[in-house]
């Protein structure tokens, strides 16, 4: 199954044989003082910046999130995602819980975009799939439903399903369903790690659906998030996670080691290039 987005300007293709796609996760004011302060002041310099270095560290598509305690994120989401569209040429990953502020910014996307995110809960499902239809956008379908976070692989299969299902039913094509099985933190649950990777081999071989996940999720108030995130990406790539939502800049390296490992790229043309840049020549 390939997955294609676009910008104004550039294609994204995701898919099985392919090299893992990056997608950045920084644009997030969740728990940033500083990045929160920029927007509620309306300065987006720091917003341009971050999406500037995130490309140049090797990003393939940005993940934009305005959740701002205090603001009003239907115009701020917009106006982020104007301002990142205006800097950089990447694709977008527009991520919001709330479906007036997807729409508005679809309303504003100069491409396919991905949405950040449909659940498997009755309400988000009638909300945003026929949205995701008009504007011929990708969707990325958390497994969660009216019941919770599903504990087991199981479930999770069970409401990846039902997205696609209901994706199908409207229109959208299987290929513009991306499925998230939600990673936890290792901080609260030890097998959080294990869960995920076996929800991932299922869904990959049940569906045959592309799929995303929060990598550093994995690591939230555990030591050493680097060397956490690195190693776990690692293993989810080979379980089928083929666009994870990451730091970048920390984890790029790792990214295209593991994609060589697995036959993904072709006389190690872009593990090669990595290491060249790295080394600064
Ligand atoms: N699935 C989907 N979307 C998501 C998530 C997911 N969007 C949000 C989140 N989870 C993924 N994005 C992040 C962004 C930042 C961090 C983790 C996940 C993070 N940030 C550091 C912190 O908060 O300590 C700050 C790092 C920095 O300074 O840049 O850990 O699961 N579909």
């Amino acid at each position: 199954v390939k997955t294609k987005l676009s910008s104004r300007k550039a294609e994204v293709v995701i898919g099985d044989e392919l090299p893992t796609v990056l997608i950045g996760e920084r644009l997030n004011p969740t728990g940033k003082k500083k990045l929160s302060a920029a927007l509620l002041s309306g300065n987006y310099e720091l917003v341009r910046n971050m999406a500037l270095d995130q490309v140049r560290a090797g990003a393939d598509i940005l993940d934009v999130n305005a959740g701002v305690a205090g603001a009003d994120e239907v115009a701020l989401l917009k106006e982020m995602v104007r301002v990142v569209v205006e800097t950089v040429d990447v694709p977008l990953c527009i991520d919001s819980k709330d479906p007036k502020a997807l729409e508005a910014s679809l309303e504003i996307y100069p491409g396919k975009a991905l949405i950040n995110s449909v659940t498997g809960e009755e309400a988000s499902l009638r909300e945003l799939l026929p949205l995701i239809k008009e504007h011929s956008a990708v969707v990325i379908g958390l497994t969660v439903d009216d019941e919770g976070i599903p504990k087991g692989p199981e479930q999770r299969l069970r409401i990846a399903s039902k997205i696609v299902e209901k994706a199908e039913s409207l229109g959208i094509p299987r290929e513009d369903v991306v499925i998230d099985c939600l990673v936890m933190t290792l901080g609260a649950d030890s097998n959080a790690g294990i869960v995920a990777l076996e929800a991932v081999r299922k869904i990959r071989s049940e569906l045959g659906v592309n799929m995303t996940c929060g990598a550093s999720n994995i690591s939230f108030g555990v030591p050493d998030r680097v060397l956490l995130n690195n190693t776990f990406l690692s293993m989810v790539i080979e379980a089928g996670i083929n666009c994870p939502i990451v730091d970048v800049s920390t984890v790029r390296p790792t990214v295209l080691a593991t994609d060589f490992i697995l036959g993904h790229d072709r006389y190690a043309k872009r593990y090669s290039k990595g290491y060249r840049q790295r080394m600064g020549r």
